[in-house]
């Protein structure tokens, strides 16, 4: 490797010391570029094509220094010059091109694809703007752009290019690679498509554009507001652009390696990310015929090629398409579309015959009301449909898809998810990886089970000690960070108990919300905890959610009542940080005591955010929900605090339709006290009247995901929480345990049964 030091002056003419942090910045990137298109690529016959809307990579400097083994002298030599590789990164624009778990899944896939030397590369979108940057304004989320593209960056362009034909309208692709960097392995490529007439100066005032004009906005945003027409038909736009390009990108890809397309499962295999890139399988059926391939058999080849990951079991957010949108935007696919129900109802009709069930038109792909259902497609015309966590996939095998279980049994796998360790743990927690490394090795970087090795310090002080004093520096690292970046003041010495997620109902952020106003309460009544605490959020809302951006409101004044409250704010703050990214998810999991995950059981598939705060030593305060189960068998009762109804229960309130949470409000005294405070005189005269009237009327009449039901359960669990952590020693222990047992949460083993089970690569 090149020296930093020879680099700059080749490139600049100037020594290390004279450069600005963007400079460096620059250089570095083309340095690890460089290194990156050394290593091997792209070899062996059968190749996995992971297609996502979403890839939230983060910032890709430290990782892939870190991954090419450069990171270590690079930083030595910075440090020579007195410059300083954290500060550095500073300078790099984080690429916003994901929402939230699923696409930061797709992420850490990719670094483990490469990292076990697989052959897979990424396909997705390069939007220009990604996903909004939030700001807050008046306690309430405001929604900017996010420019995230420089002259200078990780895109690489390529010369390859697509005619993609929409009703009416045909564009010209082209693409965009940006290089996925193995740990001490191989560098794989994340496709990003585009065109290059978007314009971003037809947005204004926010996020404001015209989503009639597909020419100049089709790769603007990830995720447009869709509550209109106009946004549900960009939306379509987008994913055929991304899945005709895909198809055409993988068929060209494959005959250049020999294959004759009959045989092209021999070649790739397609795992398709939740439904959005569901129109990939009419696509690619389209595409096989026109080049002469017999329908039937196309269909057989897709199959054959196609596998479904579900992200969800929220009905509403399963996809489903009118038919007439998909007329005007896909004329193209309906016929085929329309071929595949029929085939799927005759196929389904002759199951029940045989298996003497009776007639039953729910699994068609076409309902009555003429939309189509998405997953609907995948499960027929896929060869593997899998959950992301052990409760996720048996709820989809007993409930949600029951039936579907039952027609094509041995479709049905479960593949819990997984993190990758490098981006956090090594890079995100140097203090911790290197003391790990101190005790038990280097092994764990690429085998994370031998972290189990570290079970052995659980009644060793010294170590326990040295664990507290890392989370503590970390503590204080955070504080830091958030003073300069936000103007937030927090106490290094109170308990971090951190919230940070997509806001949505069903992940109860609004519990949490209840729990301050009912500390506030007690604190103000004179019951003063024994340690402080500071409770911190961070979430962004769908633009078009308006519940979501009420509870953003109910946070943004709770943070301004309590932390000017003399009486209360030595005991409690509330902290809601803005614009939460990966980067500064990257700050806040370190330095985490309680990391909440507090979703409605049998709602949230799986959750990562979980993972990542147990390998950086914080105790989950948790339902038996998603990953948490799994959390949970692993550590034991003793090392999770564990609360609320379980799964089975909420499933028979929702078939039963007998939760009435006005009920709770009646008859508990602290839940009506919190419910009321939320309209309350003091609320009402630092926020709007209407926002905080709609949450405490949703949460009375509706509250759809149950919050009350558990809130009891959640403050009691919560206060033991809180007073364990009183017992230094014990809580230490606590913490241990969770980082030696996170292990099995490494994506490495996710992908590892990924190829044992799904993908099969030579
Ligand atoms: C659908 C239709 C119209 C507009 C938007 C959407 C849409 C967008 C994003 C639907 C779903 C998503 C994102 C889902 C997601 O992030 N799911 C999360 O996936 C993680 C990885 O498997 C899990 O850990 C989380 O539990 C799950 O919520």
């Amino acid at each position: 490797m090149v020296s930093v030091k020879e680099y700059v002056k080749n490139l600049y003419n100037t020594e290390i010391s004279q450069c600005t942090d963007r400079q460096l910045y620059e250089a570095l990137l083309d340095m690890t570029q460089k290194a990156a298109r050394e290593k091997e690529s792209s070899q062996g016959k059968k190749k996995v094509y992971y297609i996502s809307a979403e890839f939230l990579i983060g910032k890709l400097l430290s990782n892939n220094l870190i991954n090419l083994g450069m990171y270590d002298q690079v930083k030595k030599e910075l440090e020579a010059s007195g410059r300083n590789l954290a500060q550095i990164e500073e300078a790099e624009p984080e690429p916003s091109l994901g929402n939230g778990g699923l696409g930061r899944l797709a992420a850490c896939f990719l670094d483990s694809i490469a990292t076990l030397g697989l052959n897979g590369d990424g396909i997705g979108l390069n939007y220009h703007l990604g996903l909004f940057k939030q700001e807050f304004e008046n306690n309430l989320q405001k929604e900017n752009v996010n420019p995230w593209i420089e002259e200078h960056s990780w895109l690489n362009r390529r010369d390859v290019s697509y005619e993609i034909k929409f009703g009416g309208l045909t564009v010209r692709s082209c693409l965009y690679d940006i290089a996925v960097t193995g740990y001490r392995n191989r560098t794989n490529q994340l496709h990003l498509f585009d065109i290059d007439t978007v314009d971003e100066g037809i947005v204004t005032d926010g996020i404001c554009f015209d989503k009639e004009d597909i020419k100049k906005n089709l790769t603007l945003f990830l995720y447009p507001d869709d509550s209109d027409e106009k946004g549900h038909l960009l939306r379509i736009f987008q994913q055929y652009f991304m899945v005709s390009n895909g198809a055409q990108y993988i068929l060209d890809e494959c005959v250049q390696k020999g294959c004759n397309l009959h045989d092209l499962p021999d070649y790739a295999v397609i795992q398709i990310n939740d439904t959005h890139p569901t129109m990939v399988i009419p696509e690619m059926i389209r595409l096989l015929t026109e080049k002469g391939i017999e329908l039937d058999e196309a269909i057989d080849i897709v199959s054959r090629t196609c596998a479904y990951t579900n992200h969800t079991i929220l009905a509403e957010a399963l996809e489903k398409w009118p038919v007439h949108y998909l007329k005007k935007v896909v004329p193209q696919l309906v016929p085929i579309i329309e071929i595949l129900d029929d085939k799927a109802r005759r196929k389904t009709e002759r199951w029940q015959i045989e298996t003497g069930k009776a007639s039953d038109n729910s699994l068609a792909i076409i309902d009555p009301y003429d939309n189509v259902h998405m997953a609907h497609i995948d499960i027929h015309y896929g060869f593997s449909v899998n959950g992301v966590a052990y409760l996720h996939t048996e709820i989809l095998k007993n409930n949600e898809l029951h039936k579907f279980y039952e027609l094509y049994p041995e479709k049905f796998n479960n593949k819990t998810n997984g993190i990758t360790f490098r981006r956090w743990l090594l890079h995100c927690n140097h203090l911790l990886a290197d003391w790990i490394t101190s005790r038990i090795g280097n092994g764990y970087k690429q085998n994370a089970a031998e972290l189990e090795k570290l079970g052995a310090l659980a009644d060793d002080e010294e170590a326990l000690r040295q664990v507290q004093a890392i989370k503590h520096q970390n503590k204080k690292i955070l504080k830091d960070y958030l003073l300069r970046t936000q103007g937030i003041e927090i106490d290094d010495h109170s308990i971090f108990d951190i919230q940070v997620k997509r806001l949505h109902e069903y992940k109860r952020q609004q519990m949490n919300a209840l729990y301050v106003i009912h500390k506030y309460l007690e604190i103000k009544g004179g019951k003063l905890p024994k340690r402080p605490v500071t409770i911190m959020f961070g979430a962004k809302a769908a633009p078009a959610y308006v519940i979501a951006k009420d509870i953003i409101h109910l946070i943004l004044c709770l943070e301004q009542l309590v932390n000017n409250d003399p009486d209360v704010s030595p005991y409690l703050k509330v902290v809601m940080v803005e614009n939460y990214n990966v980067t500064l998810a990257e700050k806040l999991i370190p330095a985490c005591d309680i990391s909440e995950q507090i979703s409605l059981a049998s709602k949230e598939a799986s959750g990562t955010g979980n993972m990542k705060f147990m390998l950086n030593g914080a105790v989950t305060l948790g339902t038996m929900d998603g990953a948490n189960v799994e959390i949970a068998e692993l550590v034991g009762r003793d090392n999770i605090y564990i609360f609320g109804q379980h799964s089975e229960t909420v499933i028979e309130h929702y078939k039963k339709g007998d939760y009435c949470s006005r009920s709770y409000y009646e008859n508990n005294e602290d839940i009506k006290a919190a419910i009321d405070f939320i309209t309350g005189p003091q609320l009402m005269e630092i926020g709007h009247k209407e926002n905080l009237e709609r949450l405490s009327g949703e949460l009375l009449n509706k509250d759809w995901f149950m919050t009350l039901l558990d809130f009891e359960d959640y403050v009691k669990v919560k206060e033991q929480a809180y007073a364990d952590f009183e017992d230094r020693d014990a809580w230490m222990r606590k913490m241990l345990v969770n980082i030696s047992k996170a292990g099995f949460f490494s994506s490495d083993r996710t992908i590892a049964q990924y190829n044992e089970d799904i993908w099969r690569l030579d």
